[in-house]
């Protein structure tokens, strides 16, 4: 009998090392094995200097021409823009979401064909307070989803890097009906409701006494991180610096569907679906 009969990502089974025991590639078991524990792994792309340079002049030639979209402006916290769906001006860009080692290394922790859908170029950091995607990104079955952050340059504590509170990925996942809200018809309500969940995230993390940790990794490395991590962009203590990063959003081929959880109501059985618009190259 397969131990993992719940529909969820084996990473995130109770029967983990179990699993783990049947599991063939070696290589990778110590990403599996830091999924399971700490939410995020860590690994080297080994992506050349000309790659990162191209994907680096893209976005900055975007910037120049003011030729480009955003996230909605609820989600920006400083002046730096949060720069959505490059892919579609940029092969680098593209490229870089199509990693032939992180889908293979997605393929191997989530038992499923990994589709990029989401690109965020970043010229400084966001100082995003913590969440978890799963509060943007929502998928059936649960948990389908990961976010694979790439440095395209050294971060340090100066330049806004990315931290991470691990073991939060077991938290519950929650929506916002979990925090009385009604589902959102609107973005200013969207607002509103989104307000309320951070607040909440920042209440748990102190009454848990759940730890941050900062994660100062280097250029061409990369962190995956679980479904709900909790995760965020410190702030920036020098504003001349810059943090040039990518991040790339995948859901799964094995999903039935994938939805938006900030204008759904889960508990009513009420979803708004999202149309993966699958990073091509
Ligand atoms: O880059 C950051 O500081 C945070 C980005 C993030 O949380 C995301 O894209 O999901
Ligand atoms: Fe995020």
């Amino acid at each position: 009998m397969s131990l993992n009969i719940v529909n969820e990502p084996w990473i995130e089974s109770p029967f983990f090392y179990q699993i783990l025991k049947s599991k063939k590639n070696k290589v990778f078991k110590k990403y599996a094995i830091d999924m399971h524990e700490k939410g995020y792994c860590v690994i080297d792309l080994k992506l050349s200097a000309n790659t990162i340079n191209n994907i680096n002049k893209d976005i900055a030639q975007s910037l120049n021409i003011g030729d480009f979209k955003t996230n909605p402006k609820i989600y920006h916290y400083n002046k730096y823009p949060r720069i959505v769906e490059a892919w579609k001006f940029s092969k680098n860009v593209a490229q870089l979401a199509n990693n032939i080692f992180v889908k293979k290394l997605l393929n191997y922790l989530y038992d499923s064909k990994p589709l990029p859908f989401s690109t965020i170029n970043f010229i400084g950091g966001s100082e995003q307070p913590l969440h978890s995607d799963y509060i943007h990104f929502g998928s059936m079955p649960h948990k389908y989803l990961v976010g694979v952050w790439v440095a395209l340059e050294n971060t340090n504590k100066d330049n806004g890097p990315l931290t991470v509170v691990p073991g939060s990925h077991k938290l519950s996942l929650i929506d916002y009906q979990d925090l009385k809200r009604n589902k959102a018809t609107n973005i200013k309500e969207l607002e509103k409701n989104y307000r309320v969940y951070e607040k909440y995230i920042q209440n748990i993390i102190k009454y848990k006494k759940l730890k941050t940790k900062q994660l100062h990794i280097k250029k061409g490395q990369a962190i995956i991180w679980a479904a709900n991590l909790l995760h965020g962009g410190v702030r920036m203590r020098n504003y001349k610096l810059t943090r040039k990063s990518q991040v790339i959003h995948f859901h799964f081929s094995k999903n039935k569907f994938n939805y938006n959880p900030g204008f759904s109501d889960p508990k009513k059985g009420l979803y708004v679906e999202r149309k993966l618009d699958i990073v091509r190259v």
